[in-house]
């Protein structure tokens, strides 16, 4: 059992709003991998601008296609782990809790979660770099998923180094940080901007943050707690933390008083 602080359980039962960044390392339960750890992260064997960049897609679009195939397969096979249930489940716990995710896979919405803002895109999506277009892609003669309407490229839908997060996505999870009472950061290494600042956004606003993580983020050091552990166990352990003890707080707030 996780031994969660007096002040952080208080600080949820009393709280309208939480808020929620998570990465990587909260899908890696899951079996999807993570990014950057050393042996088995996605960019172990390949410099990250390589297939994360326009420029990098440009110069070897076989290779980037390819290993985006791959990783759409791999979270089609996949299905979401404790962690994401436990948040959709914190949700219809609290009176609010949105998640602002740097996650491509989708498997916050598929758990139930209904807020859900996605800061990186979907991987699930595909659309053609010159026009824009998002019809069923033809393979030319060396192997290249192409538009069908001009020709061009076809891309993943998710947001490369040097591109703009989506305006909607990145404004309302940069309102969820301003406005949170408690905001977690959870599975994530805190290293790519602007989503890593969203946990200081918070902090410097005045919520209490919690990072949730096997090892320290960058951004550990500022923040209020950090609870090491997996999410998959750290999360379920959380909400059964919160609802054992504490489920009459908010109904009692918010019950008629006759
Ligand atoms: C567990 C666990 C378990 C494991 N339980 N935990 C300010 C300062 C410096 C640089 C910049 C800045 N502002 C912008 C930049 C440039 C750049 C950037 O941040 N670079 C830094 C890397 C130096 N940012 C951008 O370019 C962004 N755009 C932008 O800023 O636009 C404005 C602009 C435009 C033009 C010019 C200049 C500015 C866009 C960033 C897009 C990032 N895209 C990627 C790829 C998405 C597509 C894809 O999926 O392929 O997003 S990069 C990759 O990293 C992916 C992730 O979402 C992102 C974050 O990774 P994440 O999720 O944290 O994963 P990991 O692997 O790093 O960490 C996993 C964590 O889980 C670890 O901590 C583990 O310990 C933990 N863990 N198991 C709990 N069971
Ligand atoms: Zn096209």
């Amino acid at each position: 059992m996780y031994p969660f602080s007096d002040t952080l359980l208080e600080r949820l039962r009393t709280a309208e709003r939480v808020a929620v960044l998570t990465g990587a390392g909260v899908s890696a339960e899951s079996g999807v991998p993570t990014f950057r750890d050393a042996q088995t992260g996605l960019y172990a064997n390949h410099r990250p601008e390589d297939l994360a960049s326009e420029a990098g897609f440009r110069a070897d679009p076989l290779l980037v296609q390819g290993w985006y195939r791959e990783r759409r397969q791999r979270v089609q096979q996949v299905a979401p782990n404790p962690g994401h249930h436990a948040l959709a489940q914190l949700a219809e716990a609290l009176p609010y809790l949105s998640i602002a995710t740097q996650n491509v896979d989708g498997l916050h919405q598929r758990a139930g979660s209904r807020v859900v803002h996605e800061l990186h895109g979907s991987i699930m999506d595909t659309y053609c770099i010159d026009c824009g277009a998002r019809e069923q892609a033809y393979i030319d003669k060396d192997g290249i998923e192409r538009c069908p309407i001009c020709g061009g490229l076809m891309r993943p839908g998710v947001v490369w180094f040097g591109e703009m997060l989506p305006e909607a996505a990145w404004h309302a999870a940069e309102h969820e940080a301003v406005n949170a009472d408690v905001y977690f950061s959870i599975g994530t290494s805190a290293v790519v901007y602007p989503a890593a600042g969203l946990p200081l956004i918070a902090r410097a606003s005045g919520a209490y943050v919690v990072e949730i993580n096997v090892a320290p983020s960058a951004i550990a050091g500022e923040l209020d707690e950090v609870l090491l552990g997996p999410s998959g166990e750290m999360l379920p352990a959380l909400l059964k933390a919160l609802t054992n003890n504490h489920a009459p707080t908010h109904q009692r707030a918010h019950a008629p008083t006759n």
